[in-house]
């Protein structure tokens, strides 16, 4: 059985966040999202979410880069042949050099309508195993008391773990002041690249408030300083933006770079690739879990599915449709009970997209045709 796909749909959907996210890089108010919606010959649609940002802060690549890589070089090659598996795409993309998040949102949506022809989840298609995953909350940068109140808000609701952004100069204090409220709670902290080995005196006094981990405390290529900044802190790093490949988590466990690895479906270019980062991690005993990068439904669902995976052994990012947004575009929304989302058992990604929400966000979109003959 194959899936040869005939028609692209993307359309670019402008989505309000509940309430604004702040990293150490800057606020966002909005989020744009890239839907990428592929129909095969008998009619099987499968659903793909590109998750680039409108700047190019977090990786390289933006929403209108993504558009641009698939529209004019990645969708032209999907036309050109059947897939039988979607492993495949890694190697058919390879030609187009990095931009990942525009290959995984194409490759997600292939995965999708694979599943779908073949009547299994797509997290069994996978080759998931949990029918539920365990999932923590990710805390924007703002006043102390807020930070205060969402961490309140967010054990209540039973999440597995606190996650809040640091930069330099907001850092070991707040920190400080959240150990003095809640002592023991499950706690990180994520930097998105602002800090220097300069840094390092800053980053050890973190040593001292039992952190799960620092995630990404220094810059995107600076592979051979996080393996000297490790050497140097108690608390493990996990690298977020480091990791875009299967060589690049390679790379990072034989330098000793880092112990814990983020990995996120857009950021390395696909489910394939993720999965086989997640068997590398697993091989080396270097826990991995499910990163987030304020996902409409449909990313939400591929996250979910990913994070089966059985090395998937610490709790991800991906909260409840309700953390971001009044009303997410999928049904039933994502939902989060006691710190766990159920694993849905329906075919593909197990969600269905309400046209209705898609069509009152949507920007702009384009249909695209694969050329007969
Ligand atoms: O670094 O993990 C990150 C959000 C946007 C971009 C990068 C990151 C994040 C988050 C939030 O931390 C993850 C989420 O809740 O989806
Ligand atoms: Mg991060």
């Amino acid at each position: 059985m194959f899936v040869q796909i005939h028609t692209v749909i993307l359309r670019y959907l402008q989505m309000e966040l509940k309430s604004p996210f702040t990293t150490s890089f800057g606020t966002m108010k909005t989020r744009p999202v890239l839907l990428v919606e592929v129909v095969d010959e008998d009619g099987v649609c499968g659903w793909g979410e590109g998750v680039a940002f409108s700047a190019p802060w977090y990786t390289e690549e933006t929403i209108e880069t993504t558009w641009h890589m698939l529209e004019t070089f990645l969708i032209p090659l999907l036309f050109q042949a059947p897939v039988y598996h979607p492993d495949e795409l890694r190697d058919r993309f390879s030609i187009v050099r990095r931009n990942y998040m525009a290959k995984a949102a194409l490759e997600g949506a292939v995965w999708d309508a694979f599943a779908k022809r073949h009547g299994v989840s797509l997290s069994s298609a996978l080759g998931g195993e949990k029918k539920e995953v365990e999932v923590g909350v990710s805390i924007g940068i703002q006043p102390i008391t807020n930070i205060l109140k969402r961490i309140e808000q967010a054990l209540a609701e039973g999440y597995k773990r606190i996650k809040i952004k640091i930069k330099p100069g907001w850092d070991v204090d707040v920190v400080r002041e959240i150990r003095h409220h809640f002592p023991h709670v499950p706690l990180m902290v994520d930097a998105n690249s602002a800090y220097s080995l300069r840094d390092i005196d800053r980053l050890k006094a973190l040593d001292d408030y039992e952190l799960l981990m620092i995630e990404q405390p220094l810059a995107v290529d600076d592979i051979v300083d996080h393996a000297k900044l490790q050497a140097n802190l108690n608390t493990p790093i996990c690298l977020d933006e480091s990791i875009c490949s299967y060589e690049d988590a390679k790379r990072a466990i034989e330098l000793k770079s880092c112990r814990v690895i983020n990995i996120k479906i857009g950021r390395v270019g696909g489910l394939t690739e993720a999965k086989r980062i997640h068997d590398l991690c697993q091989q080396h005993h270097i826990p991995v879990w499910c990163g987030g990068m304020l996902e409409g439904g449909v990313g939400r669902a591929h996250s979910i599915a990913l994070a089966t995976l059985p090395h998937f052994s610490l709790p991800g990012d991906t909260a409840a449709s309700a953390n971001y947004w009044e009303r997410d575009f999928i049904d039933p929304e994502v939902t989060v009970d006691n710190g766990r989302i159920f694993v849905r058992q329906q075919i593909g990604i197990g969600y269905t997209v309400n046209l209705t929400e898609v069509e009152r966000r949507t920007v702009r979109s384009k249909i695209y045709k694969k050329s007969r003959g």
